[in-house]
């Protein structure tokens, strides 16, 4: 009996000896591992237990699949509106050639593998004839109210075994609770239909629009930790994207960070809508402040148009094919996932262009993918290594297979030998993030050019997947990875090697008929700024730099010869962290004096976080003078900056 007793206290001791020592045992819990940091942490005992976060087992599949689809289509559609405003009219919703199956399988057709459809946006508007509101299709002339455009795709979804994703605005402009706590009611009972009436839902999208002020606090009482809850009790294996299992990038233009860490840092029961454009997120220093570490991966949304919503005035605007495969390797390539939109029209049918462009990029990836140059290599520990070695464990294409490095071991290097020279240029490495997490803070790839190794490429965080695309491509048989620092120890998972041909780069073409710039003249009134030379040379790369003054008005004045005006075109800077015209009013005069009724007055919705230009059309005969009245800005100190204004002929 003794022995029995000290042999078992030996083996018990020993697991807790191995599992509080040793990063490199095996973790398998399916709901992922989060840790709360004790107070006063220090560095390296934050270092040490952010090794110890893993991802749930739906988060790795999310991750697996690089990509969804998007689906933005509603009454917005009918407005030509990227937000919409609650007051719009149910009866102009009539897409009279709805067609959800060829939604569906455009996405999968271009290799993706799930899709988003957006069941009501910020407007309130419901896709599906939800009981509890009366703004929905159920009140449009759209097959009588009889249609359920969420049962359809999910019909289409299955049809093409496509993951089914849905959006519920928790912004809500219509529902006269929203604002109160019995909102919350209201936004459970929708989400209650959508998650027992349509089948398995992959993941619901809480968006943050709406829900917080310019300072990024939220400023309605909605009960996040209700709504995530009742959605794993009504569906346990959804992913909640938003401030939970999936965070957002920081911005609608399909670029990531070269730096992103799956590992973050929260408070409390979730993460944040702000900040997500931060260098600092995920670095230790910053999650030192924190209470809680999580496995929290990105997403980077992109509209294949300007916007979201459908807008005749964007057909030209299709991004190319070129744009869409820098944003893969952006996002995707950089640990995140991407999520393309596409827009059906007024008809209820996609834009035959877009469709076209995603199928040539899904095409592009897909081809790129069918031949793994690094496939039969060998690979040869240099230093560093322990464990097994072997060289099917890395060129396998499975990240979960892997070598790694002892605990303190955060440098090592390998070779790996083609069996044939190869034209490459495109390179893939991978951690095994489901047993180890994420590790690695940067690492070299030296290819053997010319009898020598020569750098190709340095970076900074592998995790989930690096996709590095180089310049122009290399022809060599051998390649030496260097891994050069990482929080506590190394896990490789995966090398492969692709070649990706170039594709002629055709970004949207703008051919929007601007009045030349010798044809008006410009003034501000309460505006304080710079000369006004770079907002009148329509250069998107050229800024104008402005100030608010808080006068009564402020305005920018317009002054042309031209007979006739048929609308002004506001491009933003391209930036995030500035402020950008919200509101604003347009008015017309002939000398500048006395000015009228409005001829334009209005909203840039989603501004902020897709400062894209903006075109608002106006008729102006014969006048000389335009007033640009600005209502309101993104900002709190008043500062606005501006790429372009310009007048439309
Ligand atoms: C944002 C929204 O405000 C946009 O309209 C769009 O739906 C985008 C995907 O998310 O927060």
């Amino acid at each position: 009996m003794k022995t029995i007793d000290y042999i078992s206290l030996f083996i018990i001791s020993s697991i807790f000896i191995l599992s509080a020592c040793t990063t490199s045992t095996k973790e398998n819990n399916s709901n992922g591992i989060s840790i709360d940091i004790p107070s006063n942490a220090s560095v390296d005992e934050v270092t040490y237990l952010a090794t110890k976060v893993r991802p749930s087992t739906q988060q790795i599949d999310y991750q697996q699949r690089e990509m969804l689809g998007f689906i933005h289509f509603g009454i917005n559609t009918f407005t030509g509106k990227e937000w919409g405003t609650g007051k719009e009219d149910p009866k102009i919703f009539n897409p009279t050639k709805l067609d959800a199956d060829s939604w569906v399988k455009t996405f999968k057709d271009a290799g993706i593998t799930g899709v988003i459809l957006v069941a009501k946006h910020h407007d309130g508007f419901c896709l599906w004839p939800s009981k509890y509101t009366e703004h929905s299709i159920a009140n449009s002339p759209w097959k009588n109210g009889q249609g359920d455009i969420v049962k359809d795709v999910a019909e289409a979804c299955r049809k093409y075994d496509m993951k089914l994703c849905l959006y519920l605005s928790p912004w809500d402009m219509h529902e006269k609770t929203y604002g109160t706590n019995e909102y919350n009611e209201y936004y459970i009972h929708q989400m209650e239909e959508l998650l027992t009436n349509y089948g398995p839902v992959y993941l619901f999208w809480f968006d943050g629009a709406g829900t917080v002020d310019k300072e990024g606090i939220q400023n309605v009482p909605l009960d996040w930790d209700r709504f995530f809850s009742r959605a794993k009790e009504l569906q346990p294996n959804i992913l909640l994207s938003g401030i939970k299992d999936i965070r957002w990038i920081g911005n609608e233009a399909g670029k990531g960070h070269e730096t992103e860490w799956c590992v973050q840092g929260i408070n409390g029961t979730h993460g944040e809508f702000r900040n997500q454009s931060s260098p600092l997120l995920g670095t230790i220093e910053y999650m030192m402040k924190k209470e809680k570490l999580v496995w929290y991966p990105s997403r980077g949304g992109l509209p294949i148009r300007k916007g979201w919503f459908y807008n005749p005035q964007d057909d030209h605007t299709t991004k190319s094919l070129q744009y869409l495969i820098n944003s893969y390797f952006s996002t995707v390539g950089q640990n995140a996932n991407l999520l393309l939109n596409l827009s059906p029209d007024t008809l209820g049918r996609i834009p035959q262009k877009d469709a076209q462009r995603l199928l040539e990029f899904g095409n592009a990836i897909k081809e790129m993918k069918k031949n793994d140059y690094a496939k039969e290599a060998k690979v040869t520990p240099i230093s560093g290594w322990s464990g097994s070695t072997k060289s099917n464990l890395i060129v396998d294409n499975d990240p979960f297979t892997s070598w790694h490095t002892e605990d303190n071991v955060c440098k090592a290097e390998a070779i790996i030998s083609l069996k044939k020279a190869s034209t490459i240029n495109v390179i893939k490495v991978q951690e095994n993030i489901r047993d180890y997490g994420q590790r690695v803070k940067s690492f070299a790839i030296d290819a053997w050019l010319d009898n020598q190794w020569k750098e190709i490429k340095k970076s900074t965080t592998i995790g989930f997947r690096k996709i590095i695309h180089l310049d122009r491509p290399i022809t060599t048989d051998k390649f030496r990875i260097r891994f050069l620092d990482a929080r506590i120890s190394i896990s490789w998972g995966n090398f492969s090697l692709y070649f990706l041909p170039e594709f002629e780069n055709q970004d949207f073409i703008c051919n929007s008929n601007y009045l030349s710039q010798s044809m008006w003249k410009i003034s501000s009134n309460g505006i304080n700024g710079d000369k006004f030379g770079s907002l009148k040379d329509n250069n998107p790369q050229t800024y104008w730099n402005g100030k608010l003054t808080n006068c009564h008005e402020n305005a920018f004045i317009f002054e042309t010869q031209a007979q006739e005006v048929k609308g002004l075109v506001y491009r933003p800077a391209d930036s995030k962290d500035c402020g950008h015209i919200e509101y604003y009013t347009i008015y017309i005069s002939n000398d500048g004096v006395k000015w009228g009724d409005p001829v334009a007055k209005g909203r840039f919705g989603n501004i902020q976080n897709n400062p894209v230009e903006q075109t608002v059309i106006f008729k102006s005969k014969n006048a000389r003078f335009i007033k640009f009245v600005i209502n309101g800005i993104t900002s709190t100190d008043g500062r606005i900056k501006i790429s372009d204004l310009m007048l439309y002929k």
